[in-house]
């Protein structure tokens, strides 16, 4: 497996997300990336620092041209923090600060660089280890941390050459992905997340949400119960998120990791304890036989990271312990 990251996250530096009008400190801090990194270099893995910006037509097959230039003039603009209220976001959770177009931007490169060496065919699995994350981020759109969609950006990138299948495990549903694909059936997207009704983002992720037009079907949703979720009641609905990945055939998967699940997360949990990392990737490595793209999503509790990181590459990898 070879892991992709980038220096230039760190130029990306909210303080503070507003929940319920509350300035509150913002969870989605740097030190996550280190801590993946630790875990990653602990096991030996080939980890390759990726220096350059992507190309902007790329992120234009996924994103809007206004968007993504509004994105650019306001943090060119801006001296400090801000949330500012636009159409091009629906929540309080994605402050822009000075740095995080280029931050967004090197994100996005680290999912362009693990399609290509999925394309060049050398390896089974990337690891892009993308902060800023991305699955929030619609086409016109930022919210809930994100961006810039950088799952959407490496499927876009390998529907080009075959069948795409992105799952996503992270706490919350890829409303931004979902969205993007929404009317393809050339890329399929499943999610396993916590119910919305109560949780983020609040508007998707039910399970009647299945695509439209020739997409539909291409899209799936498993919602879980926020409370009473187990490790088991959570292999149980993973198997069959799987089962719907391994039916669509796809010649490349994508995999959103959140480790938001973790049962400690601040934000969020849904009852994974850090060993169960394990048996989720075991059961995903096990599942799904192609190129793979892992895309770092969420996941907040930096003081377990690198053991919920670890335990997820142990699985993955087939080592012992
Ligand atoms: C990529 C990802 O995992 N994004 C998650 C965005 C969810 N943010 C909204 C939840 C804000 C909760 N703030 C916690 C304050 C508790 N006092
Ligand atoms: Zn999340």
């Amino acid at each position: 497996m070879l892991v992709l990251f980038s220096n230039k996250h760190r130029l990306h530096t909210p303080k503070f997300e507003y929940y319920d009008g509350v300035p509150t400190p913002y969870p989605e801090k740097p030190e996550r990336i280190d801590a993946i990194l630790a875990a990653c270099r602990k096991l030996g893995l080939e980890v390759t620092e990726i220096t350059e910006q992507p190309d902007l037509e790329l992120l234009k097959e996924v994103h809007t041209p206004r968007y993504l230039e509004y994105l650019k003039n306001k943090c060119a603009e801006i001296t400090d923090e801000q949330i500012m209220p636009s159409i091009y976001i629906h929540d309080t959770y994605a402050p822009l600060t000075p740095g995080t177009y280029d931050a967004a931007l090197a994100s996005a490169q680290l999912a362009v660089v693990a399609g290509d060496k999925m394309l060049a065919g050398q390896e089974r699995a990337v690891y892009a280890l993308c902060r800023p994350p991305g699955h929030h981020a619609e086409q016109d759109e930022m919210g809930g941390y994100c961006y810039v969609n950088n799952a959407a950006v490496v499927a876009e990138k390998l529907s080009k050459k075959g069948k795409v299948a992105i799952l996503d495990i992270d706490f919350h549903h890829g409303n931004g992905t979902q969205e993007i694909f929404y009317d393809r059936d050339d890329v399929l997207y499943v999610s396993v997340h916590a119910d919305p009704t109560t949780m983020f983002p609040y508007q998707s992720g039910f399970v009647d949400e299945t695509g439209r037009g020739k997409g539909k079907g291409f899209n799936r949703n498993f919602p879980l119960p926020h409370k009473t979720t187990t490790l088991e009641s959570y292999l149980e609905t993973l198997k069959q998120a799987l089962m719907v990945v391994s039916v669509h055939q796809p010649d490349y998967f994508v995999l959103s990791l959140g480790f938001d699940t973790f049962k400690d997360d601040p934000i969020a949990a849904l009852g994974i304890p850090a060993e169960g990392y394990q048996d989720i990737a075991r059961m995903i490595a096990g599942a799904i036989n192609v190129p793979t793209a892992i895309i770092q999503e969420g996941g907040y509790n930096v003081e377990h990271f690198e053991s919920l990181a670890e335990n997820f590459l142990k699985g993955y990898l087939g080592l012992s312990g």
